[in-house]
């Protein structure tokens, strides 16, 4: 009887840990996908709005062209360069280091934007 106890204890010892494994690695996956919510730039009237945005390490963010001319999204310092883009198009960045990225666009360069990560 008291043999059977021991093996129902270790037993359930095995299960808690198991638990608690499956548990860990839950929540690993968790705080995984909890990256930055996506953020959206529009381009609009030869203007990206908002002109400047700050974000956390990781976020990714969407230019939208609502313009019917043709614009692109050039970083200052080639981090990151769109073709250029038609009405409707769009360009997608993650920014996965801290820092200040100024960009603009090629064709108009008095359109001006920065992103601030943090
Ligand atoms: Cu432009």
């Amino acid at each position: 009887m008291i043999r059977l106890h021991a093996f129902a204890a270790r037993r359930s010892l095995r299960t808690l840990a198991l638990a608690l494994a499956i548990g860990g690695a839950a929540l690993l996956s968790l705080a995984h996908a909890a990256a930055p919510p996506a953020q959206q730039v529009l381009i609009q009237q030869f203007k990206f709005a908002p002109a400047a945005l700050t974000v956390p390490v990781g976020t990714t963010v969407t230019w939208t062209n609502k313009d019917g001319t043709i614009h692109t999204v050039t970083s200052a310092t080639k981090v990151f360069a769109s073709e250029g883009l038609d009405q409707g198009g769009t360009f997608s960045y993650t920014f996965t280091a801290p820092g200040t990225y100024a960009y603009s666009c090629k064709l108009h360069p008095q359109m001006t934007g920065t992103v601030t990560v943090q």
